[in-house]
């Protein structure tokens, strides 16, 4: 053989690497290597960009070595490994990650300093990761961090988009999307695997041998090459992977339509490859419905698995063992399909008989729902799917039919229950249902806070909960408190290390200790003296975005999210108009100066989204303009927002918005970053912040609205949104103003539809939720006329926020449902 090494290299004597220093001095030598040898530049000539390529390389020098010890032991334990297939990881920069979680600040400071260069300003040039649009993303991302800190074995799955979320401009205040091209300058943190690749098919035929053995014949075929990102964990106790799969040709060019003189249909298959892996769907909680999007699914779904059961075969030789060495998790149905898939494998390729092969998936794979909204469940017609996939719908009519035989022979479910657990919705065009697959498929289906979990077993999957009562659990999110409190907030992370000692990036909890000093003047000074600071670097980024000057010592009152009618953007802008018109009517009344923040990108094909993000620019400009409330009312649309504008965001906030309409928000992970980092939240009984009431005290947050109860009641026995406006002058003059074109005097009609909306059916409750909001608003204003009482209430906030820590969520996943824990 070429490579004797392959085989055994135990007695072979190799020479190691050389152990990587953290010698200020030795990186700085070894960032002028790279920039030599790597990128082929002399540091005079180097460009920012060669100086930040260099560091990274240099950082992920120090990486790899942990990052193949973890790998070699879990090898030699042969331990479970857990799986994390989701379409979206929006993980940001990852730089500073790297650094502080490898204890490397300080050392890369020095050393970068040594050669003229600023580690802060180089780091800024980092593209920010967006391959994914928002919390479910975001999740993922933070997931992945805590399973390495809490030293669980895991690999993520996902895609490498080539164009990940939109690049989002304003253009005289409507949202303009442009194509974001984060890997433009090369991404030095990846290890392309050339070695790594599966075949993926799509279309074609079965063929049945004698014995009634199945093969797929696809008609399309491609490969799915893999790209390692390593990921490391707090003190770089682990370092695990993330593997993202780009798409290629088989045949890269038909040469022999290429001598015919069919140039554009010689490159047809590289044209498909690239197609594949080339854009994430921006849809935020709506499906695209398009064949692509299906395509994609099953495109890293399949490559994904072939990789999981080919690490599994190599090393434990027996596929019956998948269930005790690996865990899948399905972050939402967008990889639901992997539960055909698996089957498929297990039984055409591994050749297990049915009974074991679903016995095998079901224990092996557990699924994660992160929405309730009836537009977001995914399904996909019976026709596409046949096509695409044909023996992956056959294997769907195998499960439905012995899913449904149990839910009848129970005896206690009519057919209409029956009808709504099927794999197939039969009303209308037939179609399958990917959240009822992934259910049947799991043997754990979990939601991502109390409430939503609760609302799931009575709503989407009441009948399959019934049918298997044992498997729905929840898994309260949470978020990694390296990156969104050390990283983005390194005044407060000192300053509480002062009174909570050093274990808090490993133990949250011990934040508790703040609450011992929230009511100290000396300490509320200092801790509001750090938010003041981070509320400068805001202005500043907040005048050279938008031009707009605002005063730091303002109330910071911050909504940043996707924008989407249930999250009520459109309230929060109203509100602001009422309180525009209060501000004007009586000036002599001691108003709390406010800076209203709002950022966050809408679908591209989300109509209302778009609208109402150039509602909140029509309102700014008005507000901004009007020397009657310039000293106290500002308000600010800053454009793409993504993960590195949240990191400047969320530090700077006095006030948090999170008042979704009850019931519809899963759980949000922002209202929790904003807590930890010592905001106030104004928020409804939505999601986790039902939770975070019950750890920081209901004194200590600013609850209004209406339950999710009272909404379902109120949308079940018919709610006149039209007696509550006119039962409030405060609404009925703020949607006066605005559906007259008082905020759009250009085009007088804008917003008509967008009030009509309100007045008619006002599906999102914000009339009913209105003056309960306004009032709530109020009494914000109130308690920050008391500085001390506002500061003792932040404190408490960042104190009680230990349980939303993503090490305590993943420690319960790792326990409860992958078993890789005890
Ligand atoms: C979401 C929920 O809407 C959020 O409430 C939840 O916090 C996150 C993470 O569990 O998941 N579900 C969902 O589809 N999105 C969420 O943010 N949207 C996207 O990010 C695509």
């Amino acid at each position: 053989a070429l490579l004797r090494g392959q085989m055994d290299t135990t007695d072979m004597n190799l020479p190691s690497p050389t152990p990587k220093s953290s010698d200020p001095a030795r990186l700085a030598a070894d960032i002028v290597d790279r920039l030599t040898y790597r990128i082929g530049k002399d540091a005079t000539v180097a460009t920012p960009d060669d100086w930040l390529t260099a560091a990274v390389l240099v950082v992920r020098d120090r990486v790899v070595e942990r990052w193949m010890e973890s790998t070699r032991e879990t090898y030699r334990r042969e331990g479970k490994r857990v799986y994390y297939l989701s379409m979206e990881f929006l993980i940001g920069r990852l730089m500073r990650d790297a650094v502080t979680n490898l204890e490397l600040v300080g050392e890369m400071q020095e050393a970068l300093g040594e050669l003229g260069v600023e580690l802060d300003l180089i780091r800024e040039l980092e593209p920010d990761a967006a391959l994914g649009n928002g919390g479910l993303g975001r999740l993922a991302a933070c997931f992945m961090e805590s399973m390495a800190s809490v030293d669980i074995p895991a690999y993520g799955y996902g895609i490498r988009y080539q164009n990940g979320m939109f690049r989002q401009e304003l253009s005289d205040g409507w949202q303009v999307e442009l194509p974001e091209t984060w890997l433009e300058h090369g991404n030095p943190w990846e290890f392309e695997r050339r070695e790594s690749r599966y075949e993926i098919g799509f279309g074609g035929h079965i063929e049945r041998d004698d014995a009634d053995n199945c093969t797929w014949k696809p008609a399309e075929r491609f490969w799915a090459e893999a790209f390692d990102t390593p990921i490391v964990g707090w003190k770089a106790k682990r370092v695990n992977t993330l593997r993202l799969w780009r798409a290629e040709p088989i045949d890269p060019l038909e040469l022999e339509a290429f001598n015919r003189g069919d140039h554009m249909g010689a490159l047809q298959d590289s044209m498909k490859a690239e197609a594949l892996s080339r854009v994430l769907y921006p849809a935020d909680a709506t499906p695209a419905g398009q064949a692509l999007r299906l395509r994609q699914e099953f495109f890293f779904s399949s490559a994904s698995l072939q990789d999981i059961l080919r690490r599994h075969m190599a090393q434990f030789g027996r596929i019956t063992s998948l269930p005790e060495k690996a865990a899948i998790q399905l972050n939402d149905t967008h990889p639901a399909v992997s539960v055909a898939e698996l089957m498929r494998l297990l039984i055409d390729v591994h050749n297990l008989d049915f009974d074991t092969a679903w016995d095998i998936t079901k224990r092996t794979i557990a699924y994660t729902n992160h929405t309730l909204l009836p537009e977001a469940l995914e399904s996909w017609p019976v026709p596409l799917f046949e096509q695409l996939l044909p023996r992956h719908m056959q294997l769907i009519y195998k499960i439905n039919a012995r899913v449904l035989r149990e839910a009848r022979a129970t005896g206690t479910f009519d057919d209409a229950q029956v009808a709504g657990m099927s794999l197939i919705d039969e009303h209308g065009e037939r179609r399958v249902r990917m959240g009822n697959l992934a259910f049947v498929g799991a043997h754990s289906i979990n939601g991502v806070s109390g409430l939503h979990t609760e609302l799931m077993k009575e709503t989407v999957f009441k009948d399959l909960h019934k049918l298997y009562p044992l498997r729905i659990n929840n898994k309260t999110n949470g978020i990694t408190p390296r990156r969104w409190l050390m990283q983005c907030n390194p005044g407060l992370y000192n300053l509480s290390r002062e009174v909570t000692g050093d274990s808090i990036m490993s133990d949250l909890d011990a934040m508790k200790a703040l609450d011992t000093v929230a009511e100290d003047a000396a300490f509320q000074e200092r801790f509001a003296a750090i938010k003041r600071a981070n509320k400068d670097r805001l202005a500043g980024v907040i005048e050279k975005r938008i031009g707009l000057k605002v005063d730091p010592s303002a109330m910071f009152d911050i909504q940043i999210k996707r924008i989407h009618e249930y999250k009520r953007q459109l309230m929060n802008i109203v509100e602001t108009v009422a309180l525009y018109d209060q501000i004007r009517s009586h000036p002599e009344r001691a108003w709390a100066p406010r800076v209203k923040l709002f950022a966050g990108k809408a679908a591209s094909s989300y109509h209302n989204a778009k609208l109402i993000i150039k509602l909140a620019n029509d309102v700014a400009r008005v507000v901004n303009a009007d020397p009657a409330t310039r000293d106290v009312l500002k308000v600010a649309f800053l454009p793409n927002y993504n993960v590195s504008l949240a990191e400047v965001m969320v530090p700077a906030a006095d006030l948090s918005e999170q008042i979704s309409t009850a019931g519809m928000e899963a759980s949000g992970t922002g209202n929790m970053k904003f807590a930890l980092n010592g905001a106030l939240t104004i928020g409804t009984l939505d999601g986790a912040n039902v939770e975070m009431r019950e750890h920081i005290g209901a004194e200590n947050i600013i609850i209004f609205g209406l339950t999710a109860a009272e909404v379902a009641e109120k949308r079940a026995n018919g709610y006149s949104p039209e007696e509550v406006i006119a039962a409030s002058p405060e609404l009925s003059q703020a949607l006066k103003a605005i559906e007259s074109g008082v905020f759009s005097p250009e085009d007088r009609n804008r917003y008509a539809d967008l009030v009509a909306g309100l007045r008619m059916s006002d599906w999102f409750m914000v009339a009913a939720d209105f003056d309960s909001y306004a009032a709530a608003q109020r009494d914000v204003d109130g308690i920050w006329a008391e500085q001390p009482r506002w500061q003792a209430m932040a404190i408490r906030n960042a104190a009680r926020m230990g349980y939303f820590s993503s090490d305590r969520t993943i420690r319960q996943y790792g326990r409860e449902i992958w078993n890789v824990i005890n």
